[in-house]
Formats: C-alpha cells, sequence, structure tokens
C-alpha cells in the first residue's frame, strides 16, 4: 500500500482552501504528532443535502464498517477505526477534516472500467514500441471536466447498484453519452455494452483510491476492471462521444509519459504487465 500523495495536494480541489501540510512521516495515524492541526471543509455542493450525500454528524450516526441499509460503508482495505464518530482515513493524514466534495463519511465507493484494445497501424498490423519491442495497448481515456485532467472513465457505484452494473453505467454515461441519447440510440449502445462487459474482465484493483478529493474523513476506494479487445473487431469500432463529467473522450497509448488522475497510472501498469504490452 503505496503512501497517498495527492490526498495531500496544497489547494483542495473546487475551493481556495489549502491543507495543513503533512509531511511523509506524519501521515501515518501511529505518528505522534500534537501539532497537527487539519482544516476543516466541507463542499456547500455536500452540505446541501443532496440524495447522493450524507448529513452532518450529529445529526445523524451511520453503521459504519458495515453495510449500512444500502450503503456499503465496508472498506476493501479492511476495518477502518472510528474516532469522536467520525471514521479515520485508512492512509493516515490529508491535512483536512470533514469531507471535501465527498458524500459519504468514510469509504466512497467507485467503479473504472479499463477498456483496452491494441495499437494498430494502418494495414491493421499490431504497433510494437521501439524500444521495449512489446505491443502497444491503447485504452479509453476521458477528461475530466472537475479538474482537466485525463482518466478512466469511472464513477460512484450507487446504493444497492452492483459493481458489474456500474462499470457498464459509467463507461456508456462518460464514454459513449448514452444520457444524452435517444431511445434508440440508448438501446443501441446498451446492447454494444453488454456484449462487451460479458465476458469476464481482469480485475486490476480493488481498494484506496489516492483521490484528491479524500480528507482525513471520507476517501474513494474502487474496483478496477480491465476488458479488452483482443482482435480489435468489437470495443474498437464503438462510436465514443464524451457525456456527463468527461469533457473529451479519445483513445490513448498507454504509456509512462501520459499523467492521469488519482491513482489511474498505476492500474494502467497493471494492465500492461499483465497483458504483456509495453
Ligand atoms: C476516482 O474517482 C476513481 O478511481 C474513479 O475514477 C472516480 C470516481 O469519481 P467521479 O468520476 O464520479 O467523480 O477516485
Ligand atoms: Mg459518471
Ligand atoms: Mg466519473
Amino acid at each position: 500500500s503505496a503512501m497517498h500523495i495527492k490526498a495531500r495536494c496544497s489547494v483542495y480541489p473546487g475551493s481556495d482552501t489549502h491543507r495543513f501540510p503533512v509531511p511523509d512521516d506524519k501521515v501515518s495515524w501511529a505518528a505522534d504528532w500534537p501539532e497537527y492541526s487539519p482544516v476543516n471543509y466541507t463542499a456547500p455542493s455536500v452540505l446541501k443535502k443532496p440524495v447522493w450525500a450524507d448529513p452532518e454528524i450529529g445529526s445523524f450516526s451511520p453503521q459504519f464498517n458495515s453495510l449500512d441499509g444500502s450503503v456499503d460503508r465496508r472498506s476493501h482495505e479492511g476495518e477502518y477505526t472510528v474516532q469522536d464518530d467520525r471514521p479515520l482515513n485508512p492512509r493516515g493524514r490529508t491535512g483536512l477534516n470533514g469531507r471535501g466534495l465527498l458524500g459519504r463519511w468514510g469509504p466512497n465507493h467507485a467503479a473504472d472500467p479499463i477498456v483496452t484494445r491494441w495499437k494498430r497501424d494502418s494495414a491493421g498490423q499490431r504497433v510494437s514500441h521501439a524500444m521495449s519491442k512489446l505491443p502497444v495497448l491503447q485504452f479509453v481515456s476521458i477528461k475530466r471536466k472537475d479538474c482537466g485532467e485525463w482518466a478512466i472513465p469511472g464513477g460512484m457505484v450507487d446504493p444497492g447498484e452492483l459493481v458489474s452494473l456500474t462499470l457498464q453505467r459509467e463507461f456508456s454515461e462518460e464514454a459513449m453519452n448514452s444520457l444524452q441519447a435517444s431511445q434508440q440510440e440508448r438501446e443501441k449502445i446498451h446492447e454494444r455494452i453488454t456484449q462487451l462487459f460479458s465476458a469476464p474482465g481482469f480485475q486490476v484493483y480493488k481498494g484506496y483510491v489516492d483521490d484528491p478529493r479524500n480528507t482525513d474523513n471520507s476517501w474513494m476506494e474502487t474496483v478496477a476492471v480491465n476488458f479488452h479487445d483482443e482482435k480489435g473487431d468489437s470495443v474498437s469500432e464503438l462510436p465514443l462521444e464524451a457525456g456527463d463529467d468527461a469533457g473529451q473522450v479519445s483513445w490513448f497509448d498507454v504509456d509512462s509519459s501520459q499523467p492521469l488522475y488519482a491513482s489511474h497510472s498505476r492500474f494502467l501498469q497493471t494492465v500492461a504487465k499483465e497483458r504483456k504490452a509495453h
């Protein structure tokens, strides 16, 4: 479990709030640090009580570390500590308490669909990297509207929703703009997506995400799954169109030179290794 870095970014996303700086040796809760004085911040959009957000602690007491009605408050990282009625980030201090932009106290569950194909030349031949001589993978990437960073088209698991459905739904919404499609188009998208995602994907990662929105009391967790189009005749023909929280969508070479959102580069590294790609 790598130390979180983006969860300690100086300016909290979408705000003017600065985190209390946390040096590497003080990240762990086990490190004694009486001077620690995190900034309290919960975004106005969360305090407005949208359906996807919890109320403030005090007015309600959620069942932490368990399935709380249809809201899953269990962590993939195991049991987390609850201190003064607030859950503690399993990776340690972030310099900010409250929920920031996240709706749930504790884990906020997401799913990340990693859709890949082999890079091919105009003659349809697989392209290998000049240095490594290994074939190059491409994946469907979206440009997030909130921060402008390129990312996997992932999203939050709705209460009671199966992760397998979240993977399909988020890919349809962000990479195929299903929310804006006509009834007829939507059916076509649905058909293609269920076909592509019906093959058992390779589970790339399950656990904590080093997301810049994380706080001492709220954090992102995900299940990342790879769906690979080996022959280049299924997903490769998908008409990509950015939608919902995606501003752009494109096939991207899996290449270490491209910085990606949160822990997404690490997920792609795992995919490349598993597929014996560059
Ligand atoms: C990341 O945030 C996850 O890996 C996932 O890609 C994403 C989910 O949040 P939204 O896209 O819904 O903002 O931590
Ligand atoms: Mg989404
Ligand atoms: Mg999203």
